[in-house]
């Protein structure tokens, strides 16, 4: 809205075409979502605990979560918010990409939301049953890949670090691909979601990354010299990543050990999702597996665990999965777990990064 209102005034004084630039509505989305966080969530924390919408016990966890029964859960609601506020306020809304990550947001938000409403209501609720979620997970990926690539236009073409000139165009396949990406990475962050600020940590430098990587896939001429992909109007996606890192900051403010608020499934199923379509936009699909390495070495330590666990009939690779349980039962304190994961989520980011000057 800031941009539609103030950016046309440019005509009667030249200071106003600073509203044109995305550097500087990214610098203040970022800003913007950081302090409305600090306003809600608070907010929030309150209106949980006066109703008691919070952690539920579990039959099998850590003794060391006991004392988190009663923390409030659904903090996600806060993050989206921040960010549609902030996004409503900082982003062009003419922008087919800003609407249908919007839309992202709140088809799996509303997936996570109907799950935490259920683990509240039930007492050792587990929520929404896994072929349920999935079902819909894999409806609402389709609808959104349907918008990307039949209304937006998005390519199919499947670009790889290191292989400039091979960019095939894999069609339809790309919407299984598509698929995989977007509900592999939401379940991936629900999956890391597990100890204070494991997951909103990593969110935050995945965010970050992406933003740069939008800023530049949206920009012909730094998007050549780095011979990437250009997507036309993708820039727009770098204030979007804006809202995102500064949301997801203002809650790490909240959720750092000892956590007054938890995400829920409506925070880490949307953001996750979020996270998979952004890459998709801005053509850096595959960096994913790097950018998001974090989530990707949970989610393969649950299915190494259980495929050996069902392969030996009952022995176990991890002493529990996902990796953050099998540090934690080995006797680490929760904060080293924590911090150590988010050191290992910056190393794995910035060597993503590090492979644009290497194509
Ligand atoms: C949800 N949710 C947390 C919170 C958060 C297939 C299987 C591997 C699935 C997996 C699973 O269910 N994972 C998804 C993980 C839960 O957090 C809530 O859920 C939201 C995210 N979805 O926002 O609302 C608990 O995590 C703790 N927490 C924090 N701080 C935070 O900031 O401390 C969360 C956020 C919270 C709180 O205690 O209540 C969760 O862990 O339940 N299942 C598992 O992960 C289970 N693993 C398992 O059974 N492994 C087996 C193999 C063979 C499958 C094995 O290794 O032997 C673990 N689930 C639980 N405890 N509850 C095991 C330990």
């Amino acid at each position: 809205m800031i941009y539609h209102l103030l950016y046309p005034l440019h005509k009667y004084w030249i200071g106003f075409n600073v509203f044109r630039y995305i550097t500087f509505r990214t610098a203040y989305a970022i800003l913007t979502a950081l302090f409305l966080s600090f306003y809600l969530i608070p907010w929030f924390i309150r209106l949980f605990k006066e109703k008691h919408w919070g952690k539920t016990e579990k039959e099998y966890e850590p003794h060391s979560h006991n004392g988190k029964i009663g923390t409030p859960t659904m903090g996600g609601i806060s993050i989206l918010l921040s960010v549609f506020v902030t996004v409503l306020l900082w982003g062009n809304l003419n922008n087919g990409f800003t609407w249908t990550l919007f839309l992202t947001c709140v088809l799996f938000g509303l997936i996570g939301f109907v799950d935490d409403c259920i683990k509240i209501k039930q007492k050792k609720g587990k929520g929404l049953s896994i072929k349920t979620k999935f079902g819909l997970q894999i409806v609402s990926a389709l609808i959104i890949g349907f918008i990307l690539f039949e209304k937006l236009g998005l390519s199919t073409r499947l670009y790889v670090p290191f292989f400039k000139s091979f960019t095939p165009d894999i069609g339809s396949i790309y919407y299984l691909f598509f698929v995989l990406v977007v509900v592999g990475a939401s379940n991936a962050v629900n999956l890391t979601d597990g100890l204070d600020g494991l997951a909103v940590g990593p969110l935050g430098i995945s965010f970050g990354s992406y933003l740069l990587l939008a800023y530049l896939a949206g920009h012909i001429k730094l998007a050549q010299y780095l011979q990437i992909a250009y997507v036309p109007g993708v820039g727009e996606v770098a204030v979007f990543c804006g809202a995102l890192l500064g949301a997801c900051l203002g809650f790490l403010w909240y959720n750092a050990y000892p956590a007054e608020i938890f995400m829920g499934d409506v925070g880490s199923l949307s953001l996750g999702a979020t996270l998979g379509t952004i890459a998709v936009m801005v053509k850096q699909e595959c960096l994913l597996l790097l950018i998001g390495g974090l989530f990707v070495i949970e989610a393969l330590s649950v299915i190494i665990q259980v495929s050996y666990f069902k392969l030996t009939k009952g022995k176990r690779v991890f002493k529990m999965s996902p990796l953050h349980h099998h540090f934690e039962l080995k006797g680490w304190p929760e904060p080293k777990i924590i911090v150590r994961f988010w050191i290992v989520g910056i190393i794995l980011a910035l060597t993503a990064l590090s492979t644009l000057k290497l194509r």
